[in-house]
């Protein structure tokens, strides 16, 4: 899969070479390119952003850069594929774990990362000429800008694409693939500061374990999360 992140901030984005996602990148499962907003400027002092048309607080960043940035980057080999435009924004749909398997499956995706008040509105019309425009927002609250929540997604997205995550069966049992919360993990030893691992875990009986498992992430869910049990038995 390739990712190209645009940003103005693109030195936020050096986490990503670390860990599992480091690892995919070095072996070629994930080809994740950074670029600078900036690169696509053209005068002295590589402007991004301007004042409002109508007025009103704040700056938009300028179409321009964007509309050549995207261009560039959505411009694919001859036949390669229409990539998936991603914008993060607290104003678009909410991503969840069904929202990251659904962008795990596709072959280009391309994030642009506003800042400021926005983006000009123009681009978005612009970019969907070039590919699937999705608006997308971590949930409701605001950021400075989209980086912080273009990790969170690329991170969810790229430990979906098989090979980067080593044991796929760790990806069945966490929160959220079967719409409960995950069960609670324990490690020896088995007694720690008075406090026991629920015998349960110590039978054997793999099937008892299981059953109290699923009790687990039932109860979980409900006293945390009720909102993901509505309209369930
Ligand atoms: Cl995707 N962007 C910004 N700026 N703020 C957010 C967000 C995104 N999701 C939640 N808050």
């Amino acid at each position: 899969m390739r990712i190209d992140v645009v940003s103005i901030f693109p030195s936020y984005f050096d986490g990503l070479t670390l860990s599992l996602l480091g690892k995919a990148q070095s072996t070629g499962i994930l080809d994740l390119r950074i670029h600078d907003l900036r690169d696509w400027t053209h005068d002295r002092h590589r402007t991004v952003d301007d004042t409002p048309y109508g007025g009103g607080a704040g700056m938009v960043m300028k179409p321009e850069p964007w509309g050549l940035a995207l261009d560039q980057l959505a411009a694919g080999a001859d036949g390669g594929p229409r990539p998936t435009i991603i914008f993060p924004s607290p104003a678009g749909e909410v991503f969840h774990q069904s929202t990251a398997r659904e962008l795990a499956d596709r072959e280009h995706l391309i994030f642009g990362c506003g800042r400021y008040e926005g983006i000009d509105e123009r681009v978005f019309e612009e970019a969907a000429e070039l590919g699937e425009v999705r608006l997308i927002s971590l949930g409701d609250y605001v950021l400075n800008g989209g980086e912080v929540a273009v990790m969170a997604m690329v991170e969810a997205i790229g430990r979906l694409i098989p090979g980067v995550v080593g044991n796929p069966e760790s990806l069945v049992e966490e929160s959220h693939e079967d719409g409960l919360l995950e069960y609670p993990s324990y490690t020896k030893p088995s007694v720690w500061r008075d406090r026991e691992v629920p015998p349960i875990l110590l039978s054997g009986n793999h099937g008892a374990i299981a059953a109290w498992r699923r009790e687990q992430q039932v109860e979980r869910t409900r006293r945390r999360r009720p909102d993901l049990l509505a309209g369930e038995d």
